[in-house]
Order: C-alpha cells, then structure tokens, then sequence
C-alpha cells in the first residue's frame, strides 16, 4: 500500500499529534528518463517527472491532501477553491474522501471536459461564473474570509507544503538535484512549491546544489514575463489560463534566488511539444503541461547548450483530461467498410 505524502512526508509537513494521516495514493510518481529525446533535441539527461499519475491525475494531490487534512484538523466542514480545473477535482475528490462539502467556482465553458466530469462524479457543488479564473479566486477569497469554509487553492500554505514534496522524490530518485526544472507557471504555486522542497532538502543535505527553476507561461497568460497583469488572458492551455497568479512575487523569488528564468510558449509550441512528448516519449501530458517541454526546446533552438546538463521536465497533468485539444489538431483517421481486402490495401500490405 502507498504511504501517501502526509505519511511520507511527515517531518517536512505541518503535521501535529491531531492531523488526521490518510491518502488517496498522492505521490511517489514516476520519473522517466527518455534517451531518444535527450539525443533528439541534444541534452545530456532528460526525465519527465510524471505528475498525470496523482490519484485525480495532477499534482494538486499533493498539496490538497495536505490542505484537507489541516481543514479536518481545524474542524471545517467545508471546503472551497476557484479552478481552471485540476485544483477543482482534486478537492472534489478529496473530500468525497473525507465526507467534507466541496464547493467550486469555475470560469463558464473554460474547463476541460474531463475534469469538469471529475469535479462532477465526486459530488462537488459547482458555481461557473460569467468571468475569468482571476475573478473566481477574488470571489473565493472573499467568501471565504466572510464564512467559515476553508480556502484550498494555493494562497492556502498548506497546498504549497504538500506539493513541495514533488521535489524531495526527485532528488531521491536522482540521488541529487537535477541542474534545471523545466515547469508550467499558472497561479504560480507549483514553481514556488518546487523551490521551497529543493531549498529544504539541500539544507537537509539531501542534494549537493539547488537547481535552476525554468518557469514557462502561455504566450496569451503570461503577466509575470510581461511585467502587468493581462486582464483576458487567452491560451489552449486551459489550466495556465490566468492573468493574475496569487504567487506571482514567490515565483519571482523562485526564478532569481535560483538562477533561473520565467519565459513565453506560444501554443503552438505547447502544442508541439505535447505532441513530441507523446510521440517520442510516450508520455500523455495535458497541453499545460506541455509548457515545460515546450520551454526547453524553444530555448535549445535559441541556442541553449544543455548538452552536458540533467534536465526535469514536470508533466503537471494527465493528458486525458483534455482530449478535445488533441483531437481538434490531430490528422483524422482513415474510415472504411469492414472489410478485411480493403483495410489491408489502405495499409498498403496488398
Ligand atoms: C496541469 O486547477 O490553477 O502555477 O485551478 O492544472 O501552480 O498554478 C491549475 C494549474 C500547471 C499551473 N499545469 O500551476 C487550477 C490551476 C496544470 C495545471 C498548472 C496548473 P500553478
């Protein structure tokens, strides 16, 4: 049985003698070293650290089942998050688990299919407003400092805590940091999770460096490159959808103290790299988590030497979230009769 990050994590979390320990199976995800991709776009290691297999498959399992077990531990009976999706099923689902109420605030028709169905099935009262994922969390954070509900999204330390941990597995599993993240930038949580559990575990001395944190936002949601926050942010990538990220100063931090860099994808380079992703790695990422991916072959094709360098690439979601991004874009396939001559000769075998 899997421990799960509370349990694993214990003396790194806030966890006291009353937090309730359980799990869903958070954690503990793959790292996968693809050698054809490393030759292919010229670098020296280069993992995918497969987030997609979180129990409601994206990282924010991690960080909610931290989040949710502080709320049980506080008493609350309610918990409440504004989403672009991911954070939305995994708090939908982990208090099913918990038998807690949970409420979401969505941007109307800005979900992803698959996870507006997970928000669904786990019994989550869903509220889609006429308005952005900016103005959702603005309205959750005032809701929830008026009633006595527990805010789950990231501004929640507890959330970035949890997610933290994504970093200690890979330095377990690289028996030391990698030299650069590659990671998506949304709301900015993730990439100031990372930064806080490789700082903590190379001050634990865990790791004999800290790597350079490489964030990437969409081309049309990209405030912290630009400098301002975008008032309609426009990107495929649905869940990085956001013009005014709660964490925006953190990630900043995250970029400088680590050396790192925040830059831009166009989605057609997130779409290029999901593809590439899939095709040469067999790695199914959503088109957000494709950002990453996305930002290291942009900047090898710059010009970028990471030929000697070990690379994480974070693939953040599950790819069967979002199959009408997919097949809005892919080559349609061939369509015949049921017949053996003809399906062989279209294969070109007769
Ligand atoms: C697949 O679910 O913000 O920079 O409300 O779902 O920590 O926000 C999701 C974000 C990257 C960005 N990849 O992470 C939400 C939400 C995927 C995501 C991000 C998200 P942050």
């Amino acid at each position: 049985m899997k421990l799960g990050v509370l349990a694993t994590y214990r003396n790194f979390l806030p966890v006291t003698a009353k937090t309730p320990i359980f799990s869903l199976g958070e954690g503990d995800t793959p790292l996968v070293r693809c050698g054809k991709l490393e030759k292919e776009i010229g670098c020296g290691e280069l993992y995918f650290k497969l987030e997609g297999c979180n129990p409601t498959g994206s990282f924010k399992d991690r960080g909610m089942v931290v989040a949710v077990a502080k709320a049980l531990e506080a008493g609350s009976q309610t918990i409440m998050c504004a989403s672009t999706g991911n954070t939305s099923a995994s708090a939908a689902a982990y208090a099913a688990y918990c038998g807690l109420t949970a409420i979401i605030i969505v941007s109307k028709g800005n979900i992803a299919a698959g996870k507006l169905a997970q928000a669904t099935i786990h019994g989550a009262k869903i509220v889609a407003i006429d308005g952005n994922f900016d103005q959702a969390l603005r309205i959750v954070r005032s809701l929830t400092e008026k009633h006595p509900i527990s805010l789950v999204n990231s501004v929640n330390p507890h959330r970035i805590e949890g997610q933290k941990t994504a970093a200690f597995e890979i330095i377990e599993a690289l028996s030391d940091a990698p030299d650069h993240l590659f990671i998506p930038v949304g709301n900015a949580g993730n990439i100031t999770a990372y930064w806080k559990g490789f700082v903590e575990y190379y001050q634990a001395g865990r790791a004999s460096h800290k790597p350079k944190m490489m964030g990437f936002q969409a081309e049309g949601a990209a405030p912290i490159v630009r400098g301002h926050i975008i008032e309609q942010p426009q990107t495929i990538a649905s869940a990085i959808r956001i013009g005014n990220p709660a964490s925006w100063q953190r990630a900043v931090t995250a970029r400088d103290e680590s050396g790192g860099i925040i830059g831009i994808v166009s989605d057609e380079e997130i779409m290029s790299a999901q593809r590439l992703m899939a095709t040469g790695a067999g790695v199914f990422g959503e088109p957000a988590s494709a950002a990453s991916f996305a930002g290291l072959i942009k900047m090898i094709q710059q010009g970028a030497d990471f030929s000697s360098k070990k690379i994480v690439c974070v693939v953040t979601g599950n790819g069967l979230k979002d199959t009408d991004a997919v097949l809005q874009n892919t080559m349609p396939f061939l369509e015949l009769p049921a017949d053996f001559a003809t399906v062989e000769q279209a294969l070109g075998w007769s």
